[in-house]
């Protein structure tokens, strides 16, 4: 079936309409990050550079780095943003722009988000990476799709009752990364566990200026959840937006995050630049030797 022109659209160029992006200009090991000026700090370290572009916050390079091709892509800051990154780097490789129609052989993609973070554990200290292992979804983006086969229910029921979350704020979710990328990207540097991902900075993370917020136990009550052997590590804007659109469309997704302040304790980095550097070089060694 033809995807109508307003559904799926696409630049004079042939180009998909926000990442400004065709079929060729993508590798399938593809990094995000939200910092558009995070894609130089990454793409400086290849070999070559075979392209660029830039539309609003999505900024792509594609090139080269020990010999793998790599796209790296800026997504912004937001789940909102992830919905847009994903479905066209989907469509990209699975619908034939031309036809409109979705190919039959589709193409999974790997995808691994490098990121900033703040722990809500004390023993995770500023600049330590965290690997992701469930996104834990506290934005409701993931609610427009059928997730019910992606979603662990038995943990979202217990989250939910540990924190006597308000429903009126929509339903929780959680959802896995990709097994086989965790075991490619780890190591004895990253902490591991599960990652709030908020629809927003402040009071959706719990920080407080002038504002009051829902519940200003949350984040205390989401550090001291445990479901087995898991417990929440960290809070961003992106992962679980991440891993539930790529399990729906059957890409492989893991994020890393350097933790750049601690909510546990209240401090913050002395130099997070140099530590995303480190992680973004540590990403990029492993990601070569897929
Ligand atoms: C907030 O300052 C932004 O920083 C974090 C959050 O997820 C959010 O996007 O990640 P990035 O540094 O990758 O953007």
């Amino acid at each position: 079936m033809k995807i109508k022109s307003s559904e799926l659209i696409l630049n004079p160029d042939g180009s998909v309409y926000h990442l400004n992006l065709r079929p060729e200009h993508v590798a399938k090991d593809i990094i995000f990050v939200g910092d558009q000026n995070r894609v130089d700090r990454i793409t400086k370290h290849f070999d070559a550079i075979e392209f660029s572009t830039q539309k609003r916050e999505f900024k792509t390079t594609t090139g080269t780095y020990k010999g793998k091709r790599l796209t790296v892509i800026s997504t912004g800051i937001g789940p909102d943003n992830i919905d847009i990154a994903v479905n066209e780097i989907d469509a990209l490789f699975n619908i034939d722009l031309e036809t409109r129609e979705i190919k039959k052989d589709l193409t999974s993609v790997n995808i691994v988000r490098i990121g900033t973070s703040g722990s809500l554990q004390t023993d995770i200290p500023v600049n330590s990476f965290v690997l992701s292992q469930y996104g834990l979804g506290l934005d409701n983006l993931m609610r427009s799709y059928l997730i019910d086969g992606v979603t662990d229910v038995a943990l979202e029921d217990a989250f939910i009752q540990h924190t006597n979350w308000d429903l009126k704020k929509g339903r929780p979710y959680f959802i896995k990364n990709s097994a086989e990328l965790e075991a490619k990207l780890e190591s004895d540097l990253t902490f591991k566990g599960i990652t709030g991902t908020a629809g927003g900075f402040y009071g959706p993370q719990g920080r407080v200026l002038r504002l009051q917020i829902q519940d200003p136990e949350l984040n205390h009550k989401i550090d001291n959840f445990k479901f087995g052997e898991y417990r929440i590590t960290n809070f961003e804007m992106e992962t679980s937006a991440i891993y539930g659109l790529c399990n729906l469309l059957g890409h492989h997704a893991v994020s890393l995050n350097t933790i750049i302040a601690n909510r546990a304790n209240g401090t913050f980095s002395e130099d997070p630049y140099a530590a995303v550097d480190k992680l973004i070089v540590y990403t990029l060694d492993k990601l070569s030797a897929i």
